[in-house]
């Protein structure tokens, strides 16, 4: 596909990436009778789904709820075969919305933008790519996803290694085959625990090296039928408004009483039920199951009593029950068979907490204790989350600054969509927004409406420019921090805290309010004049 002539004059907006956000920035934009183009690194859309294509790849949130609502009859006419829907249907649904709504004209793909500046005599953005394009544009929106930036931890000796090496996050398109290999996967977060058990099945030989135990529900997964396709549809919009108003975007509440104040029997009645439920609502059974530890120690007994049914070897199940951190404050992972896997012969547990890993050679990884011969080792190693992807793009604000210096502290926005000194720049569930702990398709379709609707009002009202102000910043700093504080979210480790990557500073990165709470914060503000934005 050729690109339009940038030459003639600015466009109204650059739309950089087209995952879930910037696909429906782009459909929304457009319908606004607005100039846009995007850019995207990858040669397709999908995002996170086109380019997460690890064995067992599988989105933790149901298929029905995790997909956009903005069309009725897209929500009408597409069919999900399973509950939790796996990588391949979500990118054939994603590409379905791409020709459905004719998005892919709007987008250069292979291509990575590697500099946005704002002009401040012309209040204009200058985009530059690595494909060379140098393009004006009155807006930029950055749709450029939360965990897309990979984490490949640097182990000495990790370029030596002799035989094949991948990353979870940027898997080969036509898949790799394990047969007969000895293969090694670092990290057992949701990537590495979903990929063990299929890479189990196919390898000579799988270790797992386990840096911190991880806690993971099962995914419940079962196939959709026509009868509750049916069944859904015919209630989609009372799920969409409950999904709406809820704290994570999907349409399940938590019992509103302390985990503490019921009977153990109604506890575990209640844990029993989420556990079948599957996947991360489990941390959501009682409200105050991440507030209060007492409430979260009955939770993780639960969970410990659940692992330590299915495996076998107890000596194991010691080493998978997580004893860092209190369940919940790190994604609880969604699995299909992870711990059963450690039930097989031809897997083995590597706990690095005793013997840290040293090195890798040529033949595989040294720990502390051991060597361990690999012809394949996968790095299951996550991502440099929430403000890498943005942080690898030099943007440059209105006195020349750059957002990395910006954030050298940490990520300061205003509501997670704007950031003082870089005006007409939007981000889509960026840090300081619930962004990674709500639905994330919900919570881009919310974003880029505000957006939209922010843009609107800039062009009838003849503003130029919006711009949160200092304090507004600041002020929204305090308020996520405060929230995350009455929380037990900052005692983990956890990539939400910055903790996975050395050197980044810890700080809480959503906001832990709810996606309900925040979104009505959002059209509170618009609706006051788009309080603590500076308009001009
Ligand atoms: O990454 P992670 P992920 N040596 O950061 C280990 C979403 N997601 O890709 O905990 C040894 O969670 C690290 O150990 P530790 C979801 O939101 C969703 O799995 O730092 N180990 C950890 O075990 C998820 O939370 C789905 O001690 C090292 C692992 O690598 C997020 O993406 C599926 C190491 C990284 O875990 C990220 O998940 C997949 C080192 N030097 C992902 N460095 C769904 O189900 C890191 N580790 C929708």
């Amino acid at each position: 596909m050729t690109d339009p002539d940038f030459s003639t004059a600015p466009l109204d907006v650059v739309v950089i990436g087209a995952g879930v956000a910037g696909m429906y920035a782009m459909h929304r934009l457009r319908e606004q009778g607005l100039r846009v183009h995007g850019f995207e690194a990858g040669s397709g859309v999908g995002g996170t789904w086109y380019f997460n294509r690890y064995p067992g790849a599988r989105c933790d949130v149901e298929s029905f709820d995790y997909s956009y609502s903005f069309s009725e009859e897209l929500q009408q006419e597409w069919d999900w075969s399973e509950k939790y829907a796996a990588q391949p249907e979500i990118l054939s649904y994603l590409d379905h919305v791409a020709d459905r709504f004719d998005l892919r004209s709007g987008f250069t793909f292979d291509t990575r933008v590697q500099s946005a500046q704002f002009d401040e005599a012309s209040s204009t953005w200058r985009v530059r790519t690595d494909g060379g394009h140098d393009v004006t544009s009155r807006f930029v929106v950055c749709a450029t996803g939360s965990l897309s930036t990979a984490n490949v931890p640097n182990i000495a000796g990790r370029e030596t290694f002799g035989g094949e090496v991948f990353h979870t996050g940027f898997w080969p398109h036509e898949g790799v085959d394990f047969t007969g290999k000895r293969v090694g996967v670092i990290g057992t977060g949701s990537s590495g625990i979903q990929s063990v058990p299929l890479i189990a099945e196919q390898a000579e030989h799988l270790f797992v090296f386990q840096r911190s135990a991880n806690y993971s529900v099962p995914a419940g997964n079962t196939p959709l039928d026509d009868k509750r396709r049916a069944e859904i549809k015919a209630d989609y919009a009372e799920r969409r408004a409950l999904s709406k108003r809820s704290g994570g975007g999907s349409p399940f509440v938590s019992d509103p009483r302390s985990a503490l104040e019921v009977s153990e029997a109604e506890r575990n009645a209640a844990y029993e039920e989420r556990w079948k439920l599957g996947g991360v609502l489990f941390a959501k059974t009682f409200a105050d199951q991440t507030s209060n530890i007492d409430a979260n120690a009955t939770a993780a007994a639960f969970a410990e009593a659940k692992i330590r049914s299915v495996v076998e070897d107890q000596a194991i199940a010691d080493l998978l029950i997580p004893n860092d951190h209190p369940i919940g404050t790190k994604r609880i992972v969604t699995d299909t068979d992870y711990y059963q896997s450690y039930n097989r012969d031809n897997v083995s547990l590597v706990d690095l907490k005793s013997a840290p890993i040293e090195a890798i050679d040529e033949a595989g990884i040294k720990t502390a204790d051991a060597h361990y011969e690999l012809d394949a080792l996968v790095f299951a190693t996550g991502f440099d989350a929430m403000t890498g992807a943005l942080d690898r793009i030099e943007i440059r604000g209105r006195s020349g600054e750059t957002l990395r210096e910006n954030w050298h502290a940490g990520p300061r926005t205003y509501l997670g969509l704007g950031v003082h000194g870089f005006p007409n720049l939007f981000i889509v569930t960026g840090p300081g927004s619930p962004s990674v702990l709500s639905n994330m398709i919900l919570a881009a379709e919310q974003h880029v409406d505000w957006i939209a609707d922010a843009i609107e009002h800039l062009d009838s009202n003849g503003i130029d420019t919006i711009e949160p102000s200092a304090e507004a910043v600041d002020t929204w700093l305090e308020e996520c921090s405060r929230r995350a504080s009455a929380t037990l979210f900052p005692s983990a480790n956890s990539w939400y805290m910055g903790a996975n990557i050395p050197g980044k500073p810890r700080i809480f990165m959503p906001f832990i309010g709810g996606f309900g709470v925040y979104s009505d914060i959002c059209a509170d503000v618009a609706a006051a004049g788009y309080r603590g934005f500076e308009l001009n």
